[in-house]
């Protein structure tokens, strides 16, 4: 399928829809924000900017960091054409500190303070709550780069390489964008995040990252792609919610980073996409017609749509994780304090304060499902959750077109909300896809087919081979239909010196 990019929600190269202050490039560290003008925090930022480089050196892409990758990097202003594309070095790469232009008059949008002036400077009285958001988001960015640095190696196509280390210095930059915000807002708290966020690292024993998913291995490319498929959606959607904050700051940051996530998702889908198309094809020309003939589809060097189904059910379940309780006093706070909305708050038709509503919440009570009417404002985490579950379905929807098209009985699904979860209301049960709560017996009985095994995550590495020939593909995954840019499909996006 799918890299007919009329087809996605998610654009291939997000074009940006706004027009904003142009880049100054001539700055060490590109920025729309005058940087130039506020010495003190430009000298806090190119006191960071060495250890950034630093970390990106130690645990970005491993072995390519002397690579020339067909990069783009936003240059602003121009709604056509905001970024730019040519071949770099990894460690030049121009991380800019880039917001979305300031709306005139804009207001709080939620909560208490709903109608106020959107704050331009950090309301005192939240200041710390406000701190651990941005810590939060800020972590998750580096936390990707350092899961995914060892899959350059294996890389099954030049064209995806490249779009991995396109990923990666983008999420690179949204670093940048959080510790802008540390650094700027924060004073001296906010420097000492922003270092720590550069010390914590991805599944350390002593100074792990914060949340549970980027602790997670990212160890190969079918990974990577459920990966940016369902992760960097729970990144859309925290970023959605934190872009209808009442600190403007934080809320043009996060509308910048959205245009970037877009790729991500992208990337993500038709990754997944064009690995079922491999299989389909490979099925029918065989002309193997059960989809759990897994032996002798191994054996044509593709992926069984079981598998896949398998893999993502794991990823699905441990993203739904990073939603945070379903139930949380936190979330109705950042609400109520107008830090942080629900997504597309500005069109949801209510009061947008929550007083007196209530939200139904699945829950586990005695042993079976019940559905209860919680306060709207101690929900807002099950709310994100449910629209984030809705967001993913078009994608899947799509990969079961392709299957469709192909003649083969079978499809992708979402297991059940409460499968596989650690955190929340159906943390310490056990649930399975079709949402049967299980006996501990039960579950280790059903959970080979429902969650990746031992067996199949060696199928998995045994098939992570490097394919670097320009315009070639390893077996297991379809060409796209469309080149970056539209180059053609024997360019050299990546030069491997
Ligand atoms: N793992 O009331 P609770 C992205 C902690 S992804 C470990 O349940 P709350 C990206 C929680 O921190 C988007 N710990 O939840 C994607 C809290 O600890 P403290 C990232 C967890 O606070 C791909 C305690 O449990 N952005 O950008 O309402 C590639 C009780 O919390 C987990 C954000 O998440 C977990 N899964 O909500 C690159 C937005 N879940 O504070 C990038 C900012 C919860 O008591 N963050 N805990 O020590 C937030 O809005 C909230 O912090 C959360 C948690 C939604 C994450
Ligand atoms: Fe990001
Ligand atoms: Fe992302």
């Amino acid at each position: 399928m799918s890299a007919n990019p009329d087809q996605l929600t998610e654009a291939p190269e997000a074009i940006h829809s706004e027009a904003f202050v142009e880049v100054d490039y001539d700055e060490a560290i590109p920025n729309n924000v005058s940087l130039s003008s506020d010495k003190q925090l430009l000298r806090a930022l190119e006191s960071w900017q060495p250890n950034y480089i630093d970390w990106w050196k130690e645990m970005g892409p491993d072995g390519f960091q002397n690579a020339e990758v067909y990069l783009r990097t936003a240059v602003g202003v121009d709604p056509g054409g905001w970024a730019k594309f040519g071949h770099v070095k990894m460690p030049d790469y121009r991380w800019g500190i880039l917001l979305a232009p300031k709306v005139e008059g804009r207001t709080i949008p939620c909560g208490r303070h709903k109608g106020e002036p959107a704050w331009q400077e950090v309301p005192g009285e939240y200041r710390s709550l406000l701190r651990r958001l941005i810590v939060v988001q800020g972590d998750t960015e580096p936390a990707s780069v350092e899961q995914q640095r060892f899959l350059g190696k294996t890389a099954p196509s030049l064209y995806d390489m490249r779009n991995l280390f396109q990923v990666n210095v983008e999420e690179g930059r949204h670093l940048w964008a959080m510790v802008y915000l540390l650094v700027k807002y924060f004073g001296r708290d906010g420097r000492e995040e922003a270092q720590a966020l550069l010390e914590r690292r991805s599944a350390d024993q002593n100074n792990p990252r914060i949340l549970g998913a980027f602790n997670e291995r990212t160890p190969d490319w079918l990974s990577f792609f459920m990966f940016t498929y369902f992760t960097d959606r729970d990144g859309k959607m925290q970023l959605a919610a934190l872009a209808e904050s009442g600190f403007d700051p934080l809320s043009r940051s996060c509308r910048f980073m959205l245009t970037e996530e877009a790729h991500h998702l992208f990337v993500g889908e038709t990754g997944v996409g064009r690995t079922i198309e491999a299989t389909c094809k490979a099925m029918n020309a065989a002309g193997i017609k059960d989809p759990g003939d897994t032996e002798a589809i191994r054996k044509l060097g593709v992926f069984d749509l079981p598998l896949l189904q398998r893999k993502a059910n794991f990823h699905m379940s441990v993203t739904r994780d990073l939603f945070g309780s379903e139930i949380s006093s936190n979330a109705a706070e950042a609400f109520s304090a107008g830090l942080k909305g629900r997504f597309n708050e500005a069109q949801l038709k209510d009061d947008h304060q929550l007083q007196d509503a209530t939200y139904p919440v699945l829950r586990v009570v005695d042993g079976k499902f019940v559905t209860e009417g919680v306060p709207a404002l101690r929900s807002i985490n099950s709310r994100l959750l449910d629209d984030y579950i809705a967001d993913c379905q078009s994608g899947i929807d799509r990969w079961n077109k392709v299957i469709e098209k192909a003649g083969i009985n079978f499809r992708f699904t979402q297991p059940h909300k409460a499968f596989n979860r650690r955190i929340g209301e159906f943390a310490g049960q056990r649930i399975d896809p079709a949402g049967r709560i299980l006996t501990e017996a039960q579950w280790n009985d059903g959970k080979a087919q429902w969650l990746p095994g031992e067996a199949d995550l060696q199928f998995i590495a045994s098939m992570m081979t490097p394919c670097l020939e320009r315009g070639q593909y390893a077996s297991w995954i379809a060409p796209p239909r469309v080149g970056i840019n539209n180059q053609p499909g024997d360019f050299e996006y990546v030069k491997i010196d």
